[in-house]
């Protein structure tokens, strides 16, 4: 936690009036360090986001932070035309007293804060199906809301982000160097992930073949990057806008799918519970192709299903990767961490592959 020095020094930078009356850890991110700041102000209270902006991750949060300003200030005009809740529907990024959009400290350390939004909560498992077809509204409408967006305009805020196939060649650096010595540990991942190259260069060369688009894409749509509204249970607004990039709508989609339909969590021990919920699989396309809004082609819809095997299979590998390296980049509790996030991944791409055909049959009902 930080020391209350910190604290007050950002308040001041922010020019927050009012007393900071609770500071405590937010939120599951595995990248940021994220702190929900309560103050009292005029007997009122005021939830504010603060996070400290992960550098080994992000190299330029400078130029983060200009993403976002931008990407916020057009899904706002978008929200205001139909009639939305600004305040509510988009992340609202508050300045400092000098009017940046990020504090840099004494230690070089840069913080944003953004509002919270009240009355709203984000979730780690899904509990019904209907919330997943919200889920997969929200995050179609996101990527529809962006698609005019000049993304040429965008800078890359982590390079090769989602390019599977760069990572690959990554992989096998990092495996040669075994820096930590763990390689004999996770012989049979290593194993699965050089004899799967078709899982790491398939959107890559598709795209290369001009199979389909470059959009921007959100790239980092696990559930818990959505605020749900905790009486109505609608999507609120989608968070963590740090990967909003060039992208392939697959991935999105597929993202949200290898954590969302995951009867179990992203770090169980035991990965015979870890299973593909068709029914939840289901309601996400729904939900999905309904919020993209026809902005779809007809191929990219068709190979949505081969994007969550994908990005499950780049997941895995980036898990066991960072084991490799230990542990430098996914905020870790224990060193064994990275491989078992790795192991559900992996179990993720054969439940996947396993259920291809109702998969598929998913896909024939909406497209
Ligand atoms: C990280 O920051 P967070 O926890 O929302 C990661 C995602 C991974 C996810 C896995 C910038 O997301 O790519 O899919 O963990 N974000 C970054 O849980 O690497
Ligand atoms: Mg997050």
């Amino acid at each position: 936690m930080l020391s209350e020095d910190r604290l007050n020094k950002i308040s001041a930078a922010y020019g927050i009036a009012g007393e900071l009356v609770g500071a405590e850890d937010f939120g599951n991110g595995h990248i940021n360090d994220t702190i929900l700041l309560r103050y009292s102000i005029g007997g009122t209270e005021k939830k504010l986001v603060l996070q400290k902006i992960n550098k080994y991750v992000f190299h330029r949060p400078d130029e983060l932070m200009q993403n976002t300003i931008a990407i916020t200030e057009h899904i706002r005009r978008k929200v205001i035309a139909v009639g939305g809740d600004p305040e509510r529907e988009v992340v609202n990024v508050v300045y400092t007293a000098n009017g940046d959009a990020f504090f840099i400290d004494e230690d070089g350390e840069y913080w944003r804060i953004t509002r919270y939004i009240d009355n709203t909560v984000s979730i780690e498992t899904v509990s019904t199906a209907e919330q997943f077809y919200e889920t997969g509204r929200a995050f179609g409408n996101f990527q529809s809301q962006l698609s005019d967006f000049p993304a040429e305009t965008l800078y890359y805020t982590i390079p090769e982000f989602h390019d599977t196939r760069a990572r690959f060649g990554y992989f096998k650096k990092v495996l040669a160097e075994d820096a930590m010595n763990r390689a004999a540990t996770c012989a049979d991942e290593i194993a699965f992930f050089l004899g799967r190259e078709d899982l790491a260069v398939y959107l890559m060369d598709g795209y290369d073949r001009g199979e389909f688009p470059l959009r921007v894409t959100h790239n980092d749509t696990k559930l818990n990057n959505l605020m749900i509204d905790t009486d109505t249970g609608k999507a609120v607004c989608v968070i963590d806008l740090d990967t909003v990039m060039p992208g392939f709508a697959m991935t999105d989609f597929g993202d949200a799918i290898r954590c969302g339909t995951c009867t179990a969590h992203e770090d169980e021990r035991d990965v015979s519970k870890v299973r593909c919920d068709l029914e939840l699989y289901d309601a996400f396309t729904h939900g999905f192709i309904d919020g993209c809004a026809g902005k779809l082609t007809p191929h990219e819809i068709e190979i949505l299903p081969k994007g969550a095997v994908c990005i499950a299979y780049e997941l895995a590998m980036r898990f066991l990767t960072d084991y490799l390296l230990g542990d430098l980049y996914f905020k870790t509790d224990y060193p064994e961490h990275n491989l078992v996030r790795a192991r559900t991944q992996i179990q993720m791409v054969h439940e996947l592959e396993a259920n291809a055909d109702a998969i598929n049959a998913i896909i024939g009902k909406y497209k």
